[in-house]
């Protein structure tokens, strides 16, 4: 269901329905037809760093002293080409190697195809992406829409394992025309038994409306499997995370099974038939819950409160991986 008809529904059930949802006319007001991704082709580039970050961690960063884990988010419209100019600022070596999209094999950030970047040293890694069509044997060749992601494949091993461990790691959403595009799109990195290399208990937490059209990005990284579950929110199990229709045969979930290298994604509208709260996200295997692979979806009314929620009990407030749009 989309902003707009969620909206809708709010209106025509009446003040029963609205007070029971805690929405105020403000919300309804601000809905909107929703935006939606262009047609691709076009060539795009970026910078990109390798950096030493403070704590002896490491992060991928869009300007000198930014980086960030994970990295910054990379979007795509299908058909777009991304050239980008990769820096290392580290005195060890690194690469930038990316799952799901079209490159040629001095694009693949290894060291077996010597595509890695020594110390001090820049190389350009062009992406490219393509729509979905028929081959000229008649069968079908899919698009690179999805969510996907990029990482280090070089640093402490030839697979990057401390590279991952560190930090080195990214999301990248390639878009078909005509996908619906979210307010805001907030990453979530399960890397062994941490989230978004954060210590255990402390989020990332993620802040919204009631009726925010959000779209989370999931990615695992390390030795371990997971369940990634949140709270009060569902979502289906296909290449948007969002039903295209009544027919629309996905299995709506709310919990999800992922290993190491593995990224889906979805949309969910904030509160949608649940209302404000402090909605949590967390690894549903329970000794991993329970050591802390936890964070917050903080869902405010539209002044700004969250009912039940003291900030300081947890953590330390909202932090990395967001993106506006
Ligand atoms: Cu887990």
């Amino acid at each position: 269901m989309d902003r707009r008809s969620f909206n809708r529904r709010i209106l025509l059930g009446g003040a029963a329905v609205a007070t029971s949802l805690s929405v105020v006319p403000e919300a309804v007001s601000a809905a909107g037809p929703v935006k939606t991704a262009p047609a691709g082709g076009e060539v795009k580039r970026i910078k990109l760093y390798a950096e030493k970050l403070p704590d002896g961690q490491m992060g991928y960063g869009l300007e000198k002293g930014k980086a960030s884990i994970p990295g910054p988010l990379i979007e795509l419209n299908e058909g777009d080409t991304l050239h980008v100019e990769f820096e290392n600022t580290m005195d060890v070596a690194v690469s930038l190697h990316v799952h799901g999209l079209d490159y040629e094999i001095t694009s693949d950030g290894t060291k077996l195809n010597r595509s890695h970047v020594e110390p001090g040293g820049t190389r350009t890694y062009t992406w490219r992406t393509h729509a979905p069509g028929r081959r000229g044997d008649g069968t079908w060749r899919s698009g690179s829409a999805g969510y996907w992601h990029y990482h280090d494949h070089v640093v402490g091993t030839e697979h990057g394992t401390v590279g991952l461990q560190k930090g080195l790691f990214g999301p990248v959403i390639v878009r078909r025309k005509g996908d619906v595009l979210p307010d805001r799109t907030h990453t979530v990195v399960f890397n062994d038994m941490r989230i978004n290399n954060k210590p255990p208990h402390s989020g990332p937490d993620f802040e919204a409306t009631v009726g925010d059209r959000v779209e989370f990005v999931v990615i695992t990284h390390g030795e371990f499997y997971h369940t990634f579950h949140m709270h009060g929110h569902r979502w289906a199990d296909n290449r948007t995370g969002m039903l295209t229709g009544p027919e629309d045969p996905s299995q709506v979930i709310d919990n999800k099974i992922t290993g190491p290298a593995d990224s889906f994604g979805f949309q969910v509208i904030a509160g949608e038939g649940v209302g404000a709260g402090a909605w949590m996200y967390h690894c549903h295997v329970q000794s991993h819950s329970d050591m802390g692979m936890v964070g917050l979806f903080l869902v405010k009314k539209p002044d700004g409160t969250i009912p039940g929620y003291e900030p300081h009990e947890h953590g330390d407030g909202p932090a990395g991986g967001g993106h506006e749009h």
